[in-house]
């Protein structure tokens, strides 16, 4: 609901402090709670956004119906997920078909976009002052996400990227304080995303998922 999600940029990023457990497992229910805040976040700048929150908030909702389903307990952790469904035939590896939706592909598209986040409030945290968030926004995006899009999906992306709002404006609207508050909050929780980002990696790379269709 409403209530529980994140209202601001710390919190969000709080969220995925919370997913990684002491044994190193990624919480889904945390993770998720991050994406939903991260919607949020998104759908704050502008209707221009909305073709990417469309995308995100479907592929969250598939992973929430996982969370909540008969197979609740299979779902607790990002490792349980990729056990469960990898174990049961449940992944489709060569082409999408009897499990176009599988826990795992969906995923995989979040941690993709995760990169880009990394890369996009590591690039906002330690750029100047004068910089433009359109410009560091396609850096990152050219550096990750960029290369699972087809043409016209990084046409439209980047066109939008332009309707970004100037670093300091953007940083004010994580609603933290003023540019510097922000900054310090991006240097404390950035961390934890590339943790979270970095144990999904070696996790999908040893079972072979990072190719998903
Ligand atoms: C700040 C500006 C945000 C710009 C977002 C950059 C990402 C652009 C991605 C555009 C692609 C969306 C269209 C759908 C593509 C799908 O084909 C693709 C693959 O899925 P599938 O099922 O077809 O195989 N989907 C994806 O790649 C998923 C993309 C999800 C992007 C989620 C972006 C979330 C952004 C949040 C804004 C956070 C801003 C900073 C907040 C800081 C405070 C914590």
């Amino acid at each position: 609901g409403q209530d529980s999600e994140p209202g601001s940029a710390r919190e969000v990023l709080v969220a995925f402090e919370g997913c990684v457990t002491e044994q190193r497992d990624v919480l889904l229910g945390p993770y998720l709670r991050g994406w939903r805040g991260l919607i949020r976040f998104l759908n704050s700048l502008g209707a221009i956004f909305s073709f990417v929150s469309k995308d995100a908030l479907a592929k969250i909702q598939i992973m929430e119906r996982y969370c909540s389903g008969a197979r609740r307990d299979e779902y607790r952790t990002l490792q349980s997920m990729v056990r469960y469904e990898v174990a049961h035939g449940l992944v489709d590896t060569q082409r999408r078909a009897e499990h176009p939706d599988s826990g795992c592909r969906t995923v995989l598209r979040l941690h993709r976009a995760l990169r880009w986040l990394q890369l996009f409030l590591e690039g906002l945290r330690t750029s100047r002052e004068d910089s433009k968030t359109s410009a560091i926004c396609t850096d990152s995006y050219n550096a990750s996400l960029a290369r699972y899009h087809p043409w016209v999906i990084r046409k439209v992306a980047t066109a939008a990227f332009c309707a970004l709002p100037s670093r300091n404006a953007f940083l004010e609207t994580m609603n933290v304080g003023g540019p510097d508050e922000a900054v310090a909050m991006l240097a404390e929780a950035l961390p934890h995303i590339c943790s979270v980002y970095g144990i999904t990696e070696e996790l999908y790379a040893q079972h072979e998922l990072l190719d998903l269709p």
